[in-house]
């Protein structure tokens, strides 16, 4: 399936398939855990792609709250920066949805502060945090355009999934919440 671009308001919002580790956005986002240790599933990607060097300057962030986010280097990665969250673990608190906005909510923030204008997410917690991919991209997306309306610096938002089926359920629920009344 090709990439699919949406534009909302003078920033793009993109879909694709592929993995995070290659893409050249000024920065890349990690779904993490709170030691901000390598892990397992993206984050474990994003770390052996880095190098050592990104480990050793996550030690010294001072972990990471679920929904905050920390921004690091990229070392060896092709993304200058790498802004790391902390999405919920699915069915832990009954917050699950406010929690995993504020990941989409503060890494954005943090690209903003940091003069960033491109920026790639991985669908955060719908891994081994076991978030369902079509709940979780309701979150998400929502997130991102209401960020994108309001905050005009970032150009370029790129979600990269991980399987055909996460980029068709993206899909269809980026087709559903443009189409909805209130959006045009
Ligand atoms: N590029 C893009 N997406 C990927 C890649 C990749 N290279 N690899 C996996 N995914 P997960 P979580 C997808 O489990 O659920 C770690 O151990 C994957 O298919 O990486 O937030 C951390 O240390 C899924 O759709 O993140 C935490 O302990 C999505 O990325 C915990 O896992 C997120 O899956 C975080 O769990």
């Amino acid at each position: 399936m090709p990439s699919i671009i949406y534009e909302i308001e003078d920033s793009c919002l993109e879909l694709i398939k592929g993995d995070i580790t290659t893409q050249k956005t000024d920065a890349i986002v990690n779904a993490a855990n709170k030691a901000l240790s390598p892990g397992g599933g993206v984050s474990g990607a994003i770390h052996r792609a880095a190098g050592p060097n990104l480990r050793e300057e996550c030690r010294t962030l001072g972990g990471c709250k679920t929904g905050e986010a920390k921004i690091s280097k990229g070392y060896h990665l092709p993304a200058k920066y790498v802004i790391h969250t902390v999405g919920p673990v699915y069915g832990e608190s009954p917050d699950d949805e406010l929690c995993l906005s504020n990941s989409y909510k503060n890494s954005l923030y943090k690209a903003s502060k940091n003069n960033i204008k491109s920026i790639s997410f991985p669908s955060i917690s719908t891994g081994i945090f076991g978030y369902p991919v079509k709940e979780a991209s309701e979150v998400a997306l929502n997130t991102i355009i209401d960020y994108l309306r309001k905050h005009p610096g970032i150009k370029l938002v790129r979600m990269v999934l991980h399987s055909d089926e996460d980029l068709q359920t993206y899909k269809s629920t980026l087709e559903k919440i443009l189409n909805s009344p209130g959006q045009q």
